[in-house]
């Protein structure tokens, strides 16, 4: 095939219909959300780029498996299928269902972190940071310096800076450290991938220093994609070798499934070989996810997340979805709208730093963009900036991203290349009125991952 034609390796069996509601209904229904498009509902977006998490179409295999769920309370048949599943990929002998990937963070992370103490990450997702926190921990990301130059190309932007991390360790004291987390893809700072390379050697800092890591797994089938893709070395390797070789540097992973594993709803806690800890854990789950064998999800879900799972590294699959991916990336670029480059594995970040530089950081540029192509297109993306940062947990100021993007998230097997060139098409209408888009300020700033339920008005 040739390389310009991204053809889907699938065809569409059910359609959903959508509906793209009239410009003066969309004015309204955005400020009766407060400006907030976690507000509006479903019906009222015409392309939902909002999440790729939970949003995927299903495959018949996978609906078929549905039909295969045993609901037993204890020991479904679906659980041992998802074990040997993770077994099979990612040679791991314990899997902990839960509900989806904070469920996992939540029963994981007060087990590992010590009141007081570091975690450090190349980049913390929300959820993360906020169970980092919860359990009594501080955050630190040391994400390598090029990852900032939003519109220069490298190919690892998700890399940990090793310099930055060997002397944060050496300077805090690795006592004062609870654990190491890579995220992969790293979602903050643009669905970027983290090296093979970089993997092992903040593995190997971890060992002489005697620290654990762990994988926040939620794209790493993406993330296997970008090593076979730009690493040396692994162009003839399969996606599942790399993905063996990833998990086998690490010791735990906490997955939302609801990404990679391409299902609605669920997650996972893998752990490599530690009894105990997988003792630990299995008593934790039970008062907060439920039994161990089924973790806050009925069986059907099991059996579509262990399906899933073999999908979701299928090399045909990726190629199309990241290449998906690249060319809305790529149409924007070309039409001088700034983005994270080379764009991420699951969404293109816009960078509305650059794109609305009259609005600084505490007024949300990012969400004003988000807001202003709602209401040009009825299309939902979110903010991944300082507003998703938040404040200082002690002083409460708020803190500053190094990013604030527009993530326009694309949901697995769901919109076709037209309806990418639609939202490119309605952002390059934007482009040329930037300067008429105000910031922002809060009406309502809930405490906790505010900005799933805050509320703001425009600031003359
Ligand atoms: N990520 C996302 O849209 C969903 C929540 S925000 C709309 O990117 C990582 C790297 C994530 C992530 C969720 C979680 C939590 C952990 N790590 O949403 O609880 O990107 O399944 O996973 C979202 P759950």
């Amino acid at each position: 095939m040739p390389n310009n034609l991204n053809v889907p390796p699938y065809k569409i069996k059910m359609v959903e219909p959508i509906n793209l509601i009239p410009k003066e209904e969309r004015f309204s229904a955005l400020k009766e959300a407060g400006y907030n498009l976690f507000a509006l509902k479903s019906d009222q977006v015409f392309i939902d780029l909002l999440t790729d998490s939970g949003t995927n179409a299903m495959s018949d295999n996978q609906w078929a498996g549905i039909m295969t769920g045993d609901e037993s309370y204890a020991g479904s048949r679906n659980f041992y299928n998802l074990e040997a599943t993770v077994k099979d990929i990612f040679d791991y002998e314990f899997t902990v269902p839960t509900h989806q990937g904070r469920g996992a963070e939540r029963v994981l992370f007060p087990l590992l972190i010590k009141e007081g103490n570091y975690v450090i990450s190349n980049m913390h997702f929300d959820t993360t940071k906020a169970h980092v926190e919860l359990a009594g921990g501080n955050t630190k990301n040391i994400l390598i310096k090029d990852a900032l130059k939003v519109d220069e190309y490298h190919p690892f932007k998700g890399n940990f800076d090793i310099k930055s991390l060997k002397k944060f360790i050496k300077d805090k004291g690795p006592e004062n450290i609870s654990m190491i987390i890579i995220t992969i893809t790293c979602n903050s700072a643009g669905g970027q991938p983290v090296s093979m390379q970089n993997i092992s050697k903040v593995s190997k800092i971890a060992k002489d220093n005697n620290l654990l890591v762990i994988m926040d797994a939620a794209r790493f089938a993406e993330n296997a994609f970008f090593i076979k893709s730009r690493e040396s070395g692994y162009s003839e390797k399969t996606i599942k070798e790399i993905v063996k070789e990833m998990f086998s540097y690490v010791d735990i992973f906490t997955m939302s499934a609801k990404k990679d594993a391409i299902v609605n709803i669920g997650g996972l806690i893998g752990i490599k070989s530690d009894q105990k800890l997988y003792n630990k854990i299995r008593s934790r789950v039970v008062p907060l996810e439920g039994f161990p064998t089924y973790g806050g999800l009925a069986g059907r879900d099991m059996e579509a997340v262990a399906r899933g799972l073999k999908e979701g590294i299928r090399l045909s699959y990726l190629k199309h979805r990241v290449n998906q991916i690249n060319l809305l990336g790529e149409k924007l670029k070309n039409n001088k709208i700034p983005i994270q480059y080379p764009p991420g594995g699951h969404a293109v970040f816009i960078d509305a730093k650059k794109l609305l530089p009259h609005i600084p950081y505490n007024q949300f540029p990012a969400q004003a963009l988000a807001n202003e192509l709602y209401k040009e297109g009825g299309i939902r993306g979110v903010e991944i900036g300082s507003l998703l940062l938040g404040r200082d947990p002690k002083t409460k100021k708020q803190l500053k991203s190094p990013f604030e993007f527009l993530r326009l998230t694309i949901p697995r097997r769901v919109y076709t290349d037209s309806h990418l060139n639609y939202v490119a098409e309605s952002l390059i209408k934007i482009k040329d009125r930037t300067e008429e888009i105000k910031g922002l300020q809060f009406t309502y700033e809930p405490e906790i991952l505010r900005h799933f339920t805050a509320r703001f008005k425009p600031i003359d």
